[in-house]
């Protein structure tokens, strides 16, 4: 088995990024006895000088936290108990396990899920191993949850998934349009951005959000906008429609960069404000009021997330931003754009590096014979080796799973178990697998707790890596202490499967430096051209933002400067969205919507920020935001239990009484899994329906019932 490189005991101060949110906070990071011990914001850091919110301060003692996955691990299903064993011994179980499928079912009984954590050379390697070497394409991340809906969007209307902009524009904007993202819970140091440009620019800077909720994030707004669940494209369309009549649109951008606009044009008086305030919730005035401040206060620079992606029109959701956008000229220049928010540290880089089920390395797709015979090539590989058919995403793995197609599941970095939708289902689905392997820093984990291996992971600060934040900044973040026990780096994991697979010497690398250096070549000629970008070169900056090729002296800051795109006829395309209902119907019997989401001081299903007493002050327990008005109707008071019970299950959770969400809708976060211990999962409860287009499942809509307990 590898081992890692001299122990690290010591360190001086080293250069990282925080491991949690896409904004990607510049770190730095001393080591005492191998052990993360100090923490800092680097003040020099273009993304947020010299600031940190509390949970990326508070890194240290998650890191540390008592219950660290320390040695591979197997269980019996019989006994249910585990037992440690060496590494050659569950890698060996591992690979066994792959072949057996392979040779019984055929390579597309194999999946692996991974995650936007996962670093760039993780990823990479992930992929490798699966369309490569196993021949799946059954390759998919819990960005599938997040960002596909963005991605697919940014394809349809630019031909590439770039996001256009960069953090400096906020400094430059004078209106911020903020769609169903809670960038005070999220986004923080971004926020912290957003504000002080409120304050530097005084009247002149506007912002706008949409959001069933009065978020923190809207109470800084201008204008709340508070759409029914799921209703912004009609929304939207309105802003625009209202923008046009104002005569506030680009004409010019319009007639000589774009593609599409009569076709769309001519749907636009459907969204007439009155229309509008019936389909959204939203009076006419305000989104009058909303599309003359978007309009005509310029640039413009709209912010979206969960709230536009997670839902059956995600897709539609997103073009509606990016058709505002164009339609007002608001791209390619200071202060403007549509800019879609990563979630995770590295959401961005697993887009590159090709670690969803249709895409290959270099913003590369498994369909197009070119790009297959590409990486091929690269990968010494004969021709045809890669198969041309999609791969499962997250929900279909479930429903492979149901149906027996797929037979093993190697999980890594991620905690299905708490974050897919109908957590239930997933959980009765894995337990049909001949085996599922996960790989995780910590255990147990709701989904450790099921797995037949589990595979002890380094992370964060134990192991070098890059990874590219939501403006397009591919950073390092060195190694500063030392794994504990005798977790490995994850792409060290793979590439001992891969050897005891037998392809050791496709995967043969001493560092993951060389394995970044493989990845790089792979973009030469690509947008995202990154073979300028050497560790070395990273090591001395905070990163540079994509593309950056050989040669280059800097980074590229914006996209579409020059308003060509990278589509065949050079042009932006605006397409028409849909309008459509969320999936799930509400009825009499389940007359409510539950929305999900996040609180500030927590990350995710809390195998970090939960182990970190400050950060569990805020919100000690999890809770459904219920409106007075239903409150009162449901006869609960605050604190007490309620059940939320939709189609799917149930989840037991206490009340929160609040005038900030909307009468009729309730919120929970999903956050707290099994292993809480209250037997409250939000994702019991929610939907797997899916975007026909992004197959990113509704996680923000669930018609429910709620019941007093
Ligand atoms: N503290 C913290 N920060 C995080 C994370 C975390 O776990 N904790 N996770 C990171 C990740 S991976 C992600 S993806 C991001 C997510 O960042 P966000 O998307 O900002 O967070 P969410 O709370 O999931 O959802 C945002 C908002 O969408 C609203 N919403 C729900 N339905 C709709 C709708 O139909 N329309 C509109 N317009 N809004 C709607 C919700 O009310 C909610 O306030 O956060 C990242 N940052
Ligand atoms: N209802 C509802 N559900 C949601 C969402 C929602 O808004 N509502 N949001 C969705 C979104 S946007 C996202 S991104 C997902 C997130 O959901 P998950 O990805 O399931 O959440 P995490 O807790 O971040 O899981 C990361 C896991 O990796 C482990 N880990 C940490 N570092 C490492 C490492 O270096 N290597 C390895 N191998 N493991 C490591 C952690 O201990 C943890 O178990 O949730 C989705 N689910
Ligand atoms: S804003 Fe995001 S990247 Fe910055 S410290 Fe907080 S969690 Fe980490
Ligand atoms: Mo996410």
């Amino acid at each position: 088995m590898p081992r890692l490189s001299l122990p690290v005991r010591e360190s001086g101060w080293r250069r990282s990024v925080c491991p949690y949110c896409g904004v990607g906070c510049g770190l730095s990071v001393r080591a005492r006895d191998g052990v993360v011990a100090e923490v800092r914001a680097d003040r020099d850091h273009p993304v947020n000088a010299g600031q940190l919110c509390a949970k990326g301060a508070l890194l240290a003692p998650a890191i540390a936290a008592e219950d660290r996955l320390l040695y591979p691990l197997v269980r019996s299903r019989e006994t249910g108990g585990t037992k440690r064993v060496s590494w050659d011994d569950a890698v060996q179980r591992v690979a066994t396990g792959i072949l057996d499928a392979v040779a019984e079912y055929g390579p597309d009984s194999v999946m692996l899920y991974g995650s936007g954590q996962l670093m760039t050379e993780d990823y990479y390697l992930f992929g490798k191993l699966a369309k490569g070497f196993i021949g799946t394409n059954n390759q998919d991340t819990n960005s599938r949850l997040c960002m596909a809906s963005a991605v697919a969007a940014y394809q349809l209307a630019f031909g590439e998934d770039a996001p256009p902009t960069t953090y400096a524009d906020i400094e430059q904007a004078n209106t911020f349009l903020i769609v169903g993202a809670n960038m005070e819970a999220c986004h923080p140091i971004l926020f912290n951005r957003i504000k002080a440009r409120k304050r530097a620019g005084g009247d002149r800077v506007k912002v706008i959000v949409v959001d069933p909720r009065r978020t923190k994030t809207a109470e800084i707004a201008d204008i709340h906008l508070a759409v029914a669940p799921g209703a912004d494209v009609p929304l939207l369309n309105g802003l625009l429609y209202e923008a046009m009549l104002g005569g506030w649109l680009d004409g010019k951008f319009i007639a000589e960069h774009t593609e599409g606009w009569e076709q769309f044009r001519s749907v636009l008086p459907r969204f007439q404000a009155e229309l509008v305030e019936a389909a959204t919730g939203t009076p006419a005035q305000q989104v009058v009021d909303a599309a003359r401040m978007y309009a005509s206060n310029g640039p413009a620079l709209t912010f979206w997330a969960m709230g536009v992606n997670q839902s059956t029109s995600g897709v539609d959701k997103s073009l509606a931003i990016i058709n505002l956008a164009l339609a007002t000229g608001n791209i390619g220049k200071p202060g403007s754009g549509p800019f879609s928010l990563t979630g995770q540290a590295n959401a961005m880089g697993g887009r590159e590096a090709g670690g969803l089920a249709t895409s290959l390395p270099g913003h590369r797709s498994v369909a197009d014979p070119c790009h297959r015979v590409e990486v091929e090539a690269a990968w010494g590989l004969p021709p045809g080796s890669i198969s041309p058919r999609r791969g499962l995403t997250a929900i279909e793995m479930v429903e492979a799973l149901e149906r027996g197609d797929v037979r093993v599941v190697w999980i890594a970095c991620t905690n299905p178990l708490v974050s897919l939708p109908n957590s239930d289902r997933v959980r009765a689905a894995l337990e049909r697998a001949d085996l599922v392997v996960v790989q995780d820093a910590y255990h147990p984990t709701e989904t450790t707790q099921v797995a037949d291996i589990v595979l002890p992971a380094a992370q964060w600060s134990e192991r070098e890596g890059t990874l590219t934040n939501s403006e397009r900044r591919v950073c390092l973040l060195e190694r500063v202490g030392d794994p504990p026990g005798e977790a490995l780096p994850d792409w060290q994991i793979v590439c001992a499967v891969a050897a005891a697979l037998g392809h050791g010497e496709a995967f043969d690398y001493p560092s993951s430096e060389e394995i970044f250096d493989e990845y790089r070549a792979l973009t030469r000629g690509r947008d995202l051209d990154i073979t300028g970008v050497t560790y070395d070169l990273l090591r001395r900056t905070p990163g540079v933002q994509w593309p950056y090729p050989k040669g280059a002296e800097a980074g590229t800051e914006r996209l579409y400067t020059d308003a060509r795109f990278p589509t065949p006829s050079g042009r932006a395309v605006f397409n028409v969205p849909q309008v459509l209902a969320p999936a799930d119907e509400v009825t009499a019997e389940y007359p409510m919507v539950l929305l999900t989401g996040r609180v500030k001081d927590q990350w995710h299903t809390r195998t970090r920020t939960g182990k970190v007493p400050k950060l569990n002050r805020a919100d000690p327990t999890p809770f459904v935001e219920v409106h007075p008005d239903d409150a009162r109707a449901l006869r609960v008071r605050g604190g007490q239990l309620v059940r939320v019970t939709s189609r799917r299950g149930a989840a037991e959770l206490p009340v929160r009484v609040t005038d900030a969400i909307r009468p009729g809708t309730v919120f929970a976060p999903f956050h707290w899994g099994a292993l809480w211990g209250g037997g409250s999962v939000a994702n019991s409860v929610t939907s797997e329906a899916f975007d026909a287009r992004s197959r990113q499942p509704e996680l923000k809509f669930a018609a429910v019932r709620l019941e007093a307990i």
